[in-house]
């Protein structure tokens, strides 16, 4: 190629048209002008860099984790919280696994289990109490499965500045385990059997009751994340996927799971206190809403110039597969179909986008979903008056938030959070 420039009319007649009918050319005169460089990058020596037994990313890649919530993780006493995952640079729908977010509801040292030594017991209302190695789970049918998890406390605030502060606490990985109803077909259900309490190996137990339908339905006993096995901070060598369930229901380290007859209060269930509650109402009040945010552009980057951009974001669902997702670049007045980037999972993550000419005027960028069941991402006007409050400076909402998030772009193509 020499030191040729790709020019304007070379890319037109290569027929180089974007989704949309524009032209790069046309649409966005200030791209893919720079000069060609010729000099060799120097190498990355040897395998001492880590690069040989266990792959590192580029050195000049510096996405990181960030505590949520400017709680400190680890804080004094080296008790690990909740940290938040880098969605401003992610492509795709799967989050790598060391950028994954994590979270542990009291804090925690991270258990470090040898999976030689661990147990997983089935006990409580089953015919055959039972009790597995590792190597037993492994030796069983197994599903390998694409699915979110996200924190209750993943909220969108006036202070927060990027995408990772308002929408951080949710990942998507691919999950691989057995279906837990494999394990309790095993083990037989006795009649009765209606709850189950999910438990982790830590002193505050991470346990949880939950719907047995849910068990028997689409929950993984999970051994493996992103093609290796799950990571010491997501529940090593064991844990629970409660696939679209708030993500406090996917117990970590998994130890133990008792089938009941009730509903059980448990330390992590101090959010739900279904007292007399139906296993359907829990089922739809443990499900994560149908939301989506756009990833690009978000807050705190900053557009070069004017033209062509593809707005490109992540929407997700407890209630099934995203079945739309809309893109407003008017600040709501309208909405615009996003195209999926291959076929949207059940309780995944899905990539959208959307192309768009940036015409330098001051705009806000939104998007909303629908997921499969019909449910539709509401506004944060509409979630505050479902809760009966005023739609003001001092509106944070209470419950889960799975409200609209508005990207402002100025003039000089600073992005900011249009909730603030
Ligand atoms: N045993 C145990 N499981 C747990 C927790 C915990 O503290 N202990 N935290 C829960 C919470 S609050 C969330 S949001 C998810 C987070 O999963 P992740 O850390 O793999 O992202 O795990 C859940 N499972
Ligand atoms: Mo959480």
């Amino acid at each position: 190629m020499g030191s040729k420039r790709f020019n304007r009319r070379e890319l037109l007649k290569s027929g180089a048209t974007l989704a949309g009918g524009f032209t790069l050319g046309a649409a966005a005169p200030a791209l893919g002008q720079e000069p060609m460089t010729h000099a060799s990058p120097p190498m990355i020596k040897g395998d001492n860099d880590g690069q040989i037994a266990y792959g590192d990313r580029s050195k000049h890649v510096k996405s990181v984790r960030i505590p949520h919530g400017g709680r400190p993780s680890p804080d004094n006493f080296g008790l690990t919280f909740h940290v938040a995952s880098p969605l401003q640079d992610s492509v795709g729908v799967i989050t790598p696994s060391s950028l994954h977010y994590f979270a542990t509801t009291r804090g925690s040292f991270l258990p470090d289990i040898d999976p030689r030594e661990h147990r997983f017991m089935i006990h409580g209302l089953v015919d055959r109490p039972l009790t597995f190695t590792m190597e037993d789970l492994k030796r069983l049918p197994s599903v390998t499965r694409l699915h979110f998890i996200e924190c209750a406390g993943n909220r969108s605030s006036r202070r927060a500045k990027t995408v990772q502060e308002t929408h951080g606490m949710t990942s998507c990985a691919e999950w691989t385990g057995v279906l837990l109803s494999t394990l309790l077909k095993e083990c037989g259900l006795k009649g009765g059997a209606s709850w189950f309490v999910a438990e982790g190996v830590e002193e505050v137990k991470g346990a949880s009751s939950m719907p047995i339908a849910k068990a028997m339905d689409d929950c993984i006993v999970a051994y493996g994340m992103n093609g290796e096995a799950v990571r010491p901070q997501n529940g090593f060598p064991l844990r629970l996927m409660v696939p679209g369930f708030e993500g406090i229901f996917h117990t970590k380290w998994l130890r133990r799971i008792k089938i009941v007859d009730r509903y059980y209060m448990n330390y992590n269930d101090y959010g739900h206190l279904h007292e007399d509650a139906k296993e359907k109402d829990a089922a739809l009040s443990y499900q994560i809403g149908p939301k989506s945010v756009i990833t690009f552009p978000s807050g705190g980057q900053q557009l070069p110039g004017k033209g062509f951009y593809e707005i490109s974001g992540l929407a997700w669902s407890g209630g099934g597969a995203i079945k739309l997702v809309e893109v407003s670049t008017d600040g709501g007045k309208k909405w615009n179909k996003a195209e999926f980037k291959g076929t949207p999972q059940r309780m995944a993550h899905a990539r959208f986008a959307y192309q768009w000419n940036w015409d330098g005027n001051e705009t806000e960028l939104q998007s909303r979903c629908t997921d499969e069941i019909g449910q539709v991402q509401p506004s944060r006007a509409q979630i505050a008056k479902y809760w009966n409050k005023p739609f003001d400076e001092t509106f944070s909402v209470p419950g889960l938030d799975n409200s609209i998030q508005p990207w402002r772009i100025a003039k000089d193509g600073s992005v900011t959070n249009g909730n603030a």
